[in-house]
């Protein structure tokens, strides 16, 4: 049994002075039924604890550490940058430098703006859709999440969902009265709303492929389908790929998939660990972003010198060959281990993955292609599968609405260790 006082120390103490006891709800750990623990400092793929347990970590701070924590050439490259000072409101070079990586990594954009978090990044390109088009209504996707941004907090994933929650107080209804959620994979859905109202819709925003309802893959055609509806109706196509952006290769999901998008909203990967979001895509579209354009934006620290420094010594890590091919094979390799061992011990339990990010759906037998059917999850049994993994050292999501990620600093051994403790939890679940 691991020992945790310090961590429960510190909970106790963080629930003072903090809503919760933390700074985002999902850290909270309560829907997989245990407190947090506190983390010390991590290294490579693993992280310890304020008690000194060590953990395989499949969080990777929610997708940016996909590079493992403590990156020598990460730190190096933000060490480097703060000899210079760590913000000026002033343009540095640094910020073009990762804005151009960016136009020339993701195939649909032609400019980019940085910001600070991925909420800022979708709510901007949201606001943008709006300015542009000069419609008000936006399409969203039941389980999709997209940042707390008032306009997403309708049948949302993520924390939203995990904590099960509608949506939030504080959220005035003419602001979701704007915002239109159909279910995903469900092309029907979708036609129908947009022949309905298509004139008065701004954009559909996607995860292409959802993870904040755990891992949910396209239909085959159907994100086709989706940029088809669209552009035949001059509705803005925004993909959020604040995960899938340089997780599932250097292109995102619109590159895996050979689909346009007219936006796309990035975060996590691209700041290295420190706070970077970005929206960018067709420059006709971008140019109308201020000063350039009438559509306003702004922010203090957006393209903060050592966040862009972090953004651009991670996307040249990723830029180097093999590192794709590398997570896919570790992300396929712990998915069919988690399969076998289901099988095995006769546990329902539907494991979706896509490259290096997968969810293991407790309670089901066959795939999961919305949120309707992903919230039919046994959650009780994920959380116990979370915490038989968290007391033999591996750190999953501690959400059945979330993604596990595997990062370059995993190895094969990681893996191995990883699905030989999963035995004995998938076992003590028979
Ligand atoms: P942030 O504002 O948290 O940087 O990004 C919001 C966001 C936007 N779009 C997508 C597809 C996202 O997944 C997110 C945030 N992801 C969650 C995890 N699923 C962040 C974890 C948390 O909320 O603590």
């Amino acid at each position: 049994m691991m020992h945790k006082e310090i961590s429960a120390r510190y909970f106790e103490e963080a629930k003072k002075v903090i809503p919760g006891g933390v700074n985002s709800p999902v850290r909270a750990c309560q829907s997989v039924g245990c407190d947090p623990i506190f983390v010390e400092q991590g290294s490579g793929c693993y992280i310890e604890d304020v008690d000194g347990n060590s953990y395989i970590d499949y969080v990777c701070s929610w997708g940016p550490m996909i590079t493992g924590h403590c990156h020598p050439e990460i730190n190096a490259a933000v060490a480097a940058a703060l000899e210079s000072g760590t913000s000026f409101g002033i343009p540095t070079w640094h910020e073009v430098e990762l804005a151009q990586l960016i136009c020339e990594c993701v195939p649909s954009v032609d400019m980019v703006r940085l910001v600070n978090s991925g909420t800022e990044a979708t709510m901007s390109a949201i606001r943008l859709a709006r300015g542009y088009t000069g419609r008000d209504k936006i399409i969203k996707f039941d389980g999709c999440y997209h940042g707390h941004a008032d306009s997403f907090l309708v049948k949302a994933g993520s924390g939203v969902a995990t904590l099960g929650i509608p949506g939030s107080p504080g959220v005035p209804e003419e602001i979701v009265a704007n915002t239109i959620s159909v279910p995903f994979n469900d092309i029907d859905a979708l036609r129908d709303v947009v022949q309905r109202d298509g004139e008065n819709i701004a954009a559909v925003i996607m995860e292409p492929v959802p993870a904040n309802m755990g891992v949910v893959l396209p239909v085959e055609g159907y994100l086709e389908a989706v940029r088809e509806l669209t552009a035949s109706h001059d509705i803005v196509l925004i993909f959020d790929e604040v995960i899938t952006g340089f997780r599932l290769g250097l292109g995102g999901a619109q590159e895996f998939f050979g689909i346009t998008p007219d936006l796309t909203t990035m975060g996590k990967i691209i700041g290295g660990g420190l706070p970077v979001g970005a929206y960018g895509g067709k420059r006709e579209i971008m140019e109308q972003i201020a000063p350039a354009g009438p559509v306003y934006q702004a922010g203090t620290l957006s393209g903060n010198p050592l966040a862009t420094a972090a953004g651009i010594a991670a996307l040249e890590i990723l830029s180097r060959p093999g590192t794709y091919e590398s997570l896919e094979q570790k992300g396929n390799a712990l998915a069919s281990g988690y399969i076998e061992l289901a099988k095995k011990y006769g546990i329902e339990c539907q494991v979706q993955n896509i490259g290096s990010m997968l969810t293991a759906f407790f309670g089901q037998k066959g795939d999961v292609k919305n949120f309707a059917s992903a919230l039919t999850s046994n959650t009780d049994q994920y959380g116990r599968f979370f915490r038989g993994m968290l007391e033999n050292g591996v750190y999953v999501a501690p959400s059945q609405f979330e993604a596990a990620m595997v990062s370059i600093a995993h190895s094969w051994d990681d893996i191995d260790e990883t699905l030989e403790v999963a035995e004995s939890v998938f076992k003590s679940l028979a």
